[in-house]
């Protein structure tokens, strides 16, 4: 059935739901199962959000795949067959078109369509939302499911409009791919996306250029095959797994923090637990010492090992020194993992162009202008990140009681309570929104967490006859400065990383995700919600 013709035949729903990636689908089947009527609306032209976009060669989750799927229902995870230890994007990508078709859930969910703006009816109490293919809908609650790194940026270099290559980003990739075969190539950033694709295009590329502004701390991946055991033994016990995991600071049960702070620790001790943990491969290491995210004598002594690690793997020694990071402690940035990143350094055909002592000037038609030198390139690629967490959201025009616009209210940096809603904006609910655990954690968890927490707000609403729900500004305030004591207490605050904004020039230094931990995150969203929503305001 045409898209369009579902649009116009239902004006009003019960809900309205932005974006079909892994927390607008389950939102969808949750709220459906309940009767209500929803419509999604997703840009993309399939489900999936980061993974139905971010298809750049290597892209892989450093979640583990076993751990990095819904936990909600038995039956689906039975249905599903994992390969490797941290699946690559394809594999996400067809788990997620499982779902949905095991689900029925595109039949509510209208593709290609952005929605442009949201605004609040004090008097009937509903959401009208436009969108981009000229729908205009009414809901009683408008959740947001954009994600935290779905709006992609590439930053404002002079001169892009007169490159005479191609030029990607990683984040919106072209879905036929791109051959780099026989390429001169320049790959922009060294996050994540960086660090997964750089291997994979020097192996086909002529001459490869990495420009780096920051060098980041990489640990060993570890991917392998899953074998036949691992994956039996999860499938017994995934929802039990997945209870445990949500009374976890990140989400994750594939390995323990240790208990012990490192000033308890003898210096063969500490060693031991990093080498072990190191040796594990993917975020083990961090969990090293109680107090690693705390104390910089404990983050010191992990850092230290680590640059000791990748220098073993870097045989240039033009560049050792500048791909081994010393200006943040360890973890305040997202770790990257590591598969074959640091050894691509060993090749005589990539080059490493330190942008920080030499600052990236301009585009020209021919390549691009590093310090004094003009490095010639036939493609681009810009793996410089996302607006995380508050990009996608503030792309869209929402204005809330009296016409009060978010982007206005979140000049200064984002202001919610418990990351689900904002006061002065009832009914609208962020999944995973800025002041939660979300990026903190693995997303699954986090999702399903506030999912099952929407979900059963909205039914206590509509079986209560209750027309809304508002967070009440002294709730927001308090949890806002909870949020940032929290953070204060550790060092994440210390570095320039997109969790502070510090990517963005202009935007507001404030750490948005919350770092008290998902377990109790947890216990504080169950409190609340057993005293009748205690912070919110319901109103008839
Ligand atoms: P990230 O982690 O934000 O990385 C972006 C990279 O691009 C990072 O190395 C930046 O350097 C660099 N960057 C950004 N802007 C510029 C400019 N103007 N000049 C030079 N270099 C620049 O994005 P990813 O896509 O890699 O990963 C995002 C998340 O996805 C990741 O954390 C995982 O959660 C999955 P900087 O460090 O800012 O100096």
């Amino acid at each position: 059935m045409a898209q369009e013709a579902r649009a116009t035949a239902a004006k009003e729903f019960d809900a309205v739901i932005v974006g079909a990636g892994f927390a607008g689908m389950y939102m969808l089947h949750r709220l459906r199962s309940q009767g209500l009527s929803v419509r999604v609306f997703e840009a993309g032209e399939g489900v999936g959000g980061t993974w139905y976009w971010n298809r750049y060669p290597g892209a892989r989750c450093d979640v583990e795949s076993l751990e990095y799927q819904y936990g909600f229902s038995d039956e689906i995870q039975r249905g599903w067959t994992w390969t490797e230890r941290y699946a690559a994007q394809p594999e996400i990508l067809r788990y997620q078109n499982y779902v949905a078709d095991k689900l029925d859930l595109r039949r509510d969910i209208q593709f290609e369509t952005r929605v442009t703006a949201a605004a609040y009816d004090e008097r009937d109490a509903l959401w009208s939302i436009e969108t981009d293919r000229g729908d205009k809908v009414r809901a009683r609650f408008c959740i947001m499911a954009t994600g935290c790194l779905s709006a992609a940026r590439v930053p404002n270099f002079e001169g892009l409009d007169q490159f005479e290559g191609d030029w990607y980003h990683t984040g919106d990739w072209p879905h036929e791919g791109v051959d780099f075969t026989g390429k001169r190539v320049g790959v922009i950033g060294t996050g994540s996306s960086g660090v997964q694709s750089i291997p994979l295009i020097a192996e086909q590329a002529d001459q490869l250029y990495v420009f780096q502004r920051t060098a980041n701390f990489t640990l060993p991946a570890g991917n392998r095959p899953l074998t036949e055991q691992d994956v039996q033994k999860s499938k017994a016990s995934l929802l039990e797994d997945r209870a445990k995991a949500r009374t976890t600071a990140g989400g994750i049960i594939c390995f323990e923090y240790n208990e012990r702070p490192a000033e308890e620790m003898t210096f063969e001790e500490r060693e031991r637990e990093l080498s072990a943990r190191w040796n594990m491969g993917g975020f083990a290491f961090l969990g090293s010492f109680a107090d690693l995210m705390a104390t910089h004598e404990a983050n010191d002594h992990a850092a230290n090992f680590a640059r000791s690690r990748m220098s073993e793997i870097i045989k240039n020694p033009a560049v050792v020194d500048l791909l081994l990071p010393n200006d943040h402690p360890v973890g305040v940035k997202r770790l990257c993992l590591d598969t074959h990143y640091l050894e691509t350094f060993n090749l005589p055909h990539v080059e490493l162009v330190d942008v920080r002592s030499a600052p990236l000037k301009k585009i020209t038609a021919k390549g691009i202008v590093s310090g004094d030198k003009e490095y010639e390139v036939d493609c681009i690629v810009f793996a410089t990140g996302f607006d995380a967490m508050t990009g996608a959201l503030l792309s869209i025009d929402i204005a809330g009681k009296g016409g009060e616009k978010l982007r206005d209210k979140w000049a200064a940096g984002p202001r919610t309570y418990l990351g689900l809603g904002s006061a002065g904006f009832p009914n609208l609910f962020f999944i995973t929104g800025p002041g939660s655990p979300s990026v903190l954690s693995n997303m699954i968890v986090s999702i399903e967490q506030h999912v099952d927490w929407i979900s059963d707000c909205v039914k206590r609403l509509t079986t209560g006859n209750i027309r809304s729900i508002e967070a009440k500004a002294e709730a927001e305030n308090l949890w806002v400065d909870h949020v940032n004591e929290t953070a204060a207490a550790t060092l994440y605050p210390q570095a320039n990383s997109w969790y502070m904004g510090a990517n963005i020039p202009g935007k507001p230094r404030i750490f948005m995700p919350y770092a008290g931990g998902v377990g109790a995150y947890g216990e504080k969203l169950a409190e609340v919600a057993n005293a009748d929503y205690e912070g919110f305001a319901l109103g008839a």
